[in-house]
């Protein structure tokens, strides 16, 4: 039969050649708007990520998005906020999966929360239901409702355009997405801290039972309600990886990048992103449909294999 020790350096073989054959250490930069067929070659059918600078010249949201335009804009629509009290959203907390709770506030009340924080509560617009054209119609017509190189190199549209503004205190945890990631920070600064897909084996998940937090109002405190269901989740934040419990997460090969306003960056699917930011960062991002093709395939494998060791709890 085979042993848990041959699966895991069979394993570490494919990463060790993927990471001498092709596996860059950096994110490369490319100045201004690729055209569609050099994105497609060059990054896309590599799973390579990319930042492009100057690339919202043409958008009047990188001038126009001030508190000031946002208030007389949209500030009195009721727009959909995560609240949590440590700015993790969607992420582990006293060994749950806990969602945020989810409150509908006037976008000017947000953003006068956001100019003076309050200790304790993080508010973070963060919906990923395409809430850009959803809740924002209003401000499309400043950034677009798609990147049209994009959508010329991927023969789509967007399947959904998410608009995120937060301050630095909103932190997103350690996932990945099945989807083409075309990410424009438009004020302040998002930092990604990334992981190619074969790094899966050094990613270790954990089933945690699920929870949401709630304000108690009278008390002024947080609660985590525990809900139905369980989730699958990383067990590791790269802020501060417990290599106690999980030793192998020390083989992982973190890569971070900044992206600034104006800058875009390619966030190939199924590469593993924690994501923070500076304070009154405002940014877009759209996600087109990936191809579930034959790189799909060895992806899944690697997850398969990685979860059959994590399910064993190897600590080799
Ligand atoms: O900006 C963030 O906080 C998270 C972005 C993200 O996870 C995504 O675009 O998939």
């Amino acid at each position: 039969m085979i042993s848990q020790i041959c699966l895991r350096q069979c394993l570490n073989e494919i990463v060790e050649e993927a990471r001498e054959l092709y596996i860059e250490t950096y994110v490369p930069r490319h100045n201004g708007p690729p055209l569609a067929w050099e994105f497609y070659t060059n990054f896309v059918s590599k799973n390579r990520p990319c930042i492009f600078e100057n690339c919202l010249c043409d958008c009047s949201a990188l001038e126009k998005w001030t508190s000031e335009y946002l208030k007389r804009k949209v500030g009195n629509k009721a727009v959909s906020v995560s609240v949590t009290p440590s700015g993790y959203a969607d992420a582990v907390a006293n060994d749950k999966f806990v969602l945020p709770e989810e409150r509908k506030i006037m976008m000017k009340d947000f953003i006068d929360i956001l100019n003076k924080p309050k200790e304790g509560n993080v508010f973070y617009i963060q919906k990923q239901n395409s809430n850009l054209t959803n809740e924002f119609p209003e401000l499309l017509d400043d950034i677009g409702a798609e990147i049209t190189w994009a959508s010329e190199a991927f023969k789509s549209k967007p399947d959904a355009a998410n608009f995120w503004m937060g301050n630095s205190k909103a932190t997103t945890s350690l996932h990945k997405d099945p989807y083409e990631n075309l990410y424009c920070v438009v004020k302040g600064e998002k930092t990604f801290t990334l992981f190619p897909p074969c790094d899966r084996l050094f990613l270790p998940y954990k089933i945690y039972p699920m929870g949401q937090y709630v304000y108690d109002h009278a008390k002024g405190l947080w609660n985590i309600l525990e809900i139905d269901g369980t989730t699958p989740w990383i067990a590791i934040d790269p802020l501060n990886p417990d290599t106690k419990s999980y030793p192998q997460c020390k083989n992982a090969r973190p890569i971070t990048c900044t992206v600034k306003p104006g800058e875009i960056l390619y966030l190939p699917s199924l590469w593993f992103h924690h994501v923070q930011q500076a304070d009154q960062t405002i940014a877009v991002n759209y996600w087109y449909d990936m191809e579930f093709d034959h790189k799909y395939s060895l992806y899944q494998a690697i997850d398969k294999m990685s979860l059959l060791l994590d399910t064993m709890n190897t600590k080799l």
